[in-house]
């Protein structure tokens, strides 16, 4: 998706697509316009991709068949050895986990496809990591925490879900993709994998979840996005005709 310059002006609950245009302009073009434009532009629009003069970064190295998306000119450099994830907000417990606390609690393999709300589809991607669920029992949420925020490295991107479908079984922080740890690339040492949604609330280079009393719309969903992005519930845009 293509990166838009203005996420401090954006807030509030999900807008229209009127009202994205209006406040975004051309950033949100293709993303309002959907996948024929990007397509047409050679898939992934991130400015990471079209700073590349060859043009092939749309795809990640490998041929897995996915392509790579940041809405930030470059990917965080992140050191497995001080890497924290920062869980807190209305916990009780807050708490930083190191890659071998991730590491040493209950480890999940989930075989499922991964969906971006553009098309592109990557079928049967084996995953790996802490169930969502299992984190938070952990910090163990207050009476008061209906949803969380999740943050990226990144500094840009931030997601939401509520508490009751990050207890879902197939919500992952995951640590390994495709057979291996996840890449640099793919948003590692630690992305979110949200199996039943479109890929966009797969957060990549996850750094903190916070939680929170109401929902806060993520990076996408300030942008007209559904918050509630079931893969085949949810067309992914909140204002697009049934
Ligand atoms: N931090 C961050 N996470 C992100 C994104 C992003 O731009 N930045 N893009 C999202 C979207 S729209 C998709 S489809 C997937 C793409 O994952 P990939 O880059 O590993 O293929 O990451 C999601 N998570
Ligand atoms: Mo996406």
């Amino acid at each position: 998706m293509p990166a838009t310059p203005v996420d401090a002006e954006v807030t509030g609950p999900p807008v229209g697509r009127r009202l994205v245009l209006g406040l975004l302009g051309l950033g949100a073009v293709g993303m309002v316009v959907g996948s024929r434009v990007q397509d047409a532009l050679g898939g992934a629009i991130s400015a990471v991709q079209r700073a590349d003069p060859t043009g092939v970064t749309a795809l990640v190295p490998g041929g897995s068949g996915f392509q790579f998306y940041s809405v930030t000119d470059q990917e965080p450099t992140i050191d497995a050895g001080t890497y924290r994830l920062n869980v807190g907000g209305l916990v009780e417990a807050p708490r930083s986990f190191t890659l071998q606390d991730l590491a040493a609690l209950p480890q999940t393999d989930l075989v499922r496809d991964f969906q971006c709300v553009t098309g592109w589809r990557v079928r049967a991607v084996p995953w790996s990591g802490v169930r969502l669920s299992d984190l938070l029992s952990q910090v163990s949420p207050s009476t008061g925490a209906t949803a969380l925020r999740l943050t990226s490295l990144d500094g840009a991107y931030t997601e939401s879900l509520t508490l009751e479908q990050a207890r879902r079984p197939d919500m992952l922080v995951a640590t390994k993709m495709l057979g291996a740890a996840v890449t640099p690339d793919h948003g590692g040492p630690v992305r979110l994998y949200a199996a039943p949604m479109y890929g966009y609330k797969s957060l990549k280079w996850l750094g903190g979840i916070e939680l929170v009393a109401a929902v806060q719309p993520g990076y996408w969903e300030r942008r007209g996005y559904d918050v509630d992005a079931w893969i085949g519930r949810s067309n992914g845009r909140a204002d697009a005709p049934v």
